[in-house]
């Protein structure tokens, strides 16, 4: 069959510091192309909605498959649907991905028959299965599917990381990836899924709090075939488990694989496994990224972050003390006023850290959904981008933004200011000379993507496409009712 897979466009975040690769995609591009299948694939990260068009006319896919891990991105890829089942009746239309895994029915009631299944969970066992039933039409027995006619039995982990690996060769215009100073980047997948449970994220809940590793002769041979100089690990938490970075670190060195690397971590994993990312600067670890969320001790227990503010510190001293440049994360609540932006713009001057600022927004797939007190002020998926405010703010809402940027640009100028470009001018040098240009156009971009008046705007859009509200009754969730996957020993796993 003849397939084509589609990731929609970038979000305003990735209009500027990164835009990576759409691994999930590649994976299951590989999955099917292993049961026989024609692939294509199309980023609109990368590539204009007349190309995909376009090549829905060339390449006529009997089959179209869309990434939602992005919320906002519902509106685009439920038009994208509708338009194409105008254009190519009879091709089938699925959808899969982390934000669609958990507004499934709601999908399915948008497009108005446009989309004949949402895949719930991962992808790469079940799509060539849910293939080979189209002819069929038995879709609704299998594991995760949700189809217009009813669901099919919750879906099911799969037992091994190693395979498939991703189909890199599927995405064009790789130069166009990369996060920061490197330019171009790879992703590649290490371990999946978190062991903790912080009450404003999905990333537990999508995998029913499960961790799992690929083998480090997998990730290794995965590695030796990314051609670009630098790697995104798309580990939720890198490094849990000090025994297998290592392991991972060995294999490594044993092919001579020679990359920068950038990874997300939280901050008891690096003072626990200090030695390990210690081992790993020496391999090409340039910067991670640690979710602080809060300079307060109460807010943190809210979050459930089961972390110290004293532990957080530490974190940035070791990775200061290791030569590793460190990013964290802030969470915004819509509740500050100017005194606490004011607050918050004078620490992150003082910390050896850049830092990110995020609102906070409770979305589907979170225990914030159901337990926020606070009323949601809009059900406009697009605002649903950890940029905009979605709850009650304290101040007016146009100056909420204004500080909102007025404190993103302090933090982006310790980033990327003149000094920091002077500093960087040699990389941005390479760059060019490579032909490399996504970092310098980012260090422009800022104050036209970043912009109070743009994001207040945005409130003022018409909504064609409405999120179903949280539950009246607020209420804590039970980690089961939150899961899309249950835990390996729940389910049976794919064999
Ligand atoms: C890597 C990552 C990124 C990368 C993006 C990579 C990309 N282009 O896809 C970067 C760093 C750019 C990023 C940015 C952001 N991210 Co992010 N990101 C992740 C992360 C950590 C891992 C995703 C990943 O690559 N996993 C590995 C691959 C193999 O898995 P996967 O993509 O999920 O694909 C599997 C399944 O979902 C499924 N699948 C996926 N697509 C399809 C399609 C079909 C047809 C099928 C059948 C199946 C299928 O099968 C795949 C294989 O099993 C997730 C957390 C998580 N654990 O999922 C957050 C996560 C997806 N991100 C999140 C957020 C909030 C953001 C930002 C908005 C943050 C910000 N500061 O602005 C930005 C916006 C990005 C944008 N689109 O513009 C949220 C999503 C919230 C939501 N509900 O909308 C998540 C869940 C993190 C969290 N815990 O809250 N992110
Ligand atoms: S915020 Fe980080 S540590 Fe907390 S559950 Fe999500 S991925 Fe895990």
């Amino acid at each position: 069959m003849k397939i084509l897979l589609v990731h929609p466009s970038p979000l305003m975040h990735a209009e500027i510091f990164l835009r990576l690769e759409p691994l999930g995609l590649e994976r299951v591009g590989q999955a099917l192309r292993s049961a026989g299948h024609h692939l294509s694939l199309l980023d609109l990260q990368v590539l204009r909605h007349k190309d995909y068009f376009r090549e829905l006319n060339s390449f006529r896919p009997q089959a179209l498959g869309f990434s939602l891990n992005y919320l906002p991105n519902v509106p685009e890829v439920v038009d994208l649907a509708i338009e194409t089942r105008r254009r190519l009746p009879g091709c089938f239309i699925f959808v899969g991905g982390h934000s669609a895994s958990f507004i499934a029915a709601d999908l399915i009631d948008h497009a108005r028959g446009a989309i004949d299944c949402v895949v719930r969970g991962e992808g790469e066992a079940i799509a060539p299965r849910l293939l080979e039933h189209v002819p069929d039409g038995k879709l609704e027995s299998l594991p995760g599917i949700v189809t217009p006619h009813g669901s099919g039995p919750p879906p099911i982990l799969t037992t091994s990381l190693d395979e498939p690996l991703p189909a890199r060769d599927l995405t064009r215009k790789r130069k166009k990836y990369f996060i920061g100073q490197l330019d171009p980047c790879a992703s590649v997948e290490f371990t999946r899924g978190c062991p903790w449970d912080c009450s404003f994220c999905s990333g537990w809940t999508f995998y029913g709090r499960t961790y799992r590793k690929a083998s480090p002769e997998a990730i290794a041979e995965d590695l030796s075939r990314v051609r670009e100089p630098n790697v995104f690990i798309v580990d939720d938490v890198a490094f849990i488990r000090p025994d297998h970075a290592l392991a991972v670190g060995k294999e490594i060195e044993k092919r001579g694989i020679q990359k920068q690397y950038y990874l997300e971590t939280r901050c008891d994993v690096l003072i626990r496994n200090r030695e390990v990312f210690s081992y790993w600067k020496r391999l090409g670890l340039k910067y991670m990224f640690l979710g602080f969320e809060a300079i307060d001790e109460e807010v943190l227990k809210l979050y459930r972050k089961r972390i110290s503010l004293d532990d957080n510190f530490q974190a940035l001293e070791i990775a200061q003390d290791l030569g590793i440049m460190a990013a964290i994360n802030l969470i915004a609540d819509p509740d500050w006023d100017e005194k606490q932006f004011q607050l918050v713009r004078q620490w992150a001057e003082s910390v050896p850290a850049v830092v990110n600022l995020t609102v906070s927004t409770p979305y589907p797939g979170t225990e914030t959904w159901y337990t926020e007190s606070r009323k949601l002020t809009t059900l406009d998926y697009r605002l649903f981008d950890v940029q905009h405010a979605v709850l009650p703010t304290r101040l007016p809402l146009m100056k909420f933004y204004e500080e909102l940027v007025k404190t993103q640009a302090v933090l982006n100028r310790k980033y990327m200011g003149l000094a920091a470009v002077r500093k960087a001018s040699s990389i941005v040098l390479g760059h060019l000379f490579r032909g490399q240009t996504n970092f310098l156009k980012m260090i422009w971009k800022f104050n036209r993507v970043f912009n109070p008046e743009r994001l207040h705007n945005h409130h003022f859009r018409a909504e064609e496409y409405a999120l179903q509200p949280p539950p009246p009754a607020v209420h804590k969730p039970t980690p089961e009712e939150l899961y899309v996957h249950l835990p390996l020993e729940k389910g049976t796993a794919h064999s």
